[in-house]
């Protein structure tokens, strides 16, 4: 783990790049896979639950028993902080909601937006070595509060046929309507297509590995919205020297931990904290259960000293962080500053894994630097705008004849008659 000291801006693009895999390599298994499933249906998730799970599926879709055996499964304690969380998350979405707007822009010309839920969402729950039951939260509640009506929730199953008990558990209380024992590039396929038992979604949203991200980018050709392209976990953080380096070391080993493929990067304008830093991360790593996984993630760290404030914020910007922490004086600054995140956390005591579990903000975010141009998941992703439109008598007669003049520069007739016939009719009626 090495300092890379004030790298010039023609090195930032290497810098910032991501240890990821690129989709051409597994778009034929994607193609090949969505074919079977559109043509066989639960067949062909049944195919490959056997091939990729390694499980013979009595039921694709979990039963009414499993749910209450899982509900008895799960700890009081554990309950109780699931609860916690969902009350948090339900509070923060539940914010979200917009206030009505409406305007009359002209008298008598009356313009208002109404949300609408999307009515049919898949959410994608992975499988893999952390069962992600904070997840189901994140993504069911705000699909509830939104008012979504089918709520469909894909998660591999294990060898023994069965979904982890605190995933079953949290759907359960966050009011998803179908459970699907189906994971990776089938599971998506099923949602878009539709199966005898796997209901067919207008919308899929949450993490995964590349082939569900794959899979989810594949989907949007049958017209299934997504929410982002998603890649590995990330987190960059910048702290001075106001900054507490175990605090630190302990939030970068918390997002190595994730997969081997994630990223964890240290911005700072101190070369001792960075340095304290490095020697911390062994000493604290040395009690972790999932080492194999956070050593690989270390090899791809990267400890970056910049010597002005300025430069760092352009960079973390050109990086577009999926997870941001500030652990610096000058909070305010970086706070105005930055423009490319997902999700920001501010101030020693802000670690990411508050806004991972139970703070209330979302924690389906965008990666890959596509927090340029992505948000995470808010009560929005589950929901339409319609724009409304009543025009009064009072109101074509103010802005008809603006209509008129526009249609027929377009050359289209027939648009400005649909004004012209109401205007004369108006004036027949007044006559
Ligand atoms: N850091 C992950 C979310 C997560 N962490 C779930 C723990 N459980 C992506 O934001
Ligand atoms: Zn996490």
């Amino acid at each position: 783990m090495k300092i890379i000291k004030n790298p010039t801006r023609n090195t930032w693009g290497e810098l910032t790049k991501r240890p990821i895999q690129s989709y051409e390599a597994i778009e034929a298994t994607v193609k090949l896979i969505f074919k079977e499933v559109a043509v066989k249906g639960d067949a062909a998730i049944c195919k490959y639950a056997d091939i990729f799970d390694g499980v013979r599926l009595e039921n694709l879709k979990v039963t009414e028993a499993e749910i209450q055996e899982a509900v008895q499964q799960v700890s009081t304690d554990l309950k109780a902080a699931i609860q916690l969380a969902k009350n948090n998350i339900e509070r923060f979405h539940l914010r979200q909601k917009s206030i009505p707007i409406s305007l009359e822009t002209m008298p008598g010309v009356m313009c208002w937006l109404e949300k609408k839920p999307i009515q049919k969402v898949g959410l994608y729950i992975p499988g893999g070595t952390a069962p992600l039951f904070s997840t189901v939260l994140m993504l069911a509640i705000p699909a509830q509060l939104a008012g979504c009506t089918e709520i469909v929730l894909c998660s591999p199953p294990d060898l023994s046929g069965k979904i982890n008990p605190a995933i079953l558990y949290a759907a359960h209380i966050c009011g998803v309507t179908t459970i699907i024992k189906s994971g990776g590039i089938p599971a998506i396929a099923g949602m878009t297509f539709g199966t005898e038992t796997i209901p067919k979604v207008y919308k899929i949203v949450g993490p995964g590995n590349q082939f569900v991200t794959g899979a989810k980018q594949f989907a949007t050709q049958f017209g299934t919205a997504i929410d982002m392209p998603a890649g590995p976990s990330e987190l960059l953080v910048f702290a001075d020297t106001t900054a507490n380096a175990s605090f630190v070391a302990a939030d970068l080993l918390s997002q190595a931990e994730h997969g081997k493929d994630s990223q964890v990067v240290l911005v700072s304008t101190s070369v001792s904290l960075l340095q304290k830093v490095i020697r911390e991360i062994p000493r604290q790593l040395a009690g972790l259960p999932r080492q194999e996984i956070v050593k690989e993630a270390l090899r791809k760290a990267r400890f970056i000293y910049m010597e002005s404030e300025i430069e760092a914020l352009d960079f973390i910007n050109e990086y577009a962080p999926e997870h941001f922490i500030i652990c610096a004086s000058n909070e305010a600054f970086f706070i105005r500053g930055i423009q490319n995140a997902g999700s920001v956390f501010v101030g020693n005591y802000s670690p990411e894994s508050a806004g991972d579990y139970a703070s209330g903000t979302n924690h389906t975010l965008p990666t890959n630097g596509f927090a340029r141009n992505y948000s995470g998941i808010t009560l929005d992703s589950f929901q339409k705008t319609i724009s409304f439109q009543k025009l009064s008598p009072e109101g074509i007669l103010a802005i008809g004849k603006s209509i008129e003049v526009m249609a027929a520069a377009e050359g289209l007739e027939a648009h400005k008659n649909a004004v012209t016939i109401r205007i004369k009719a108006l004036q027949n009626e007044k006559s």
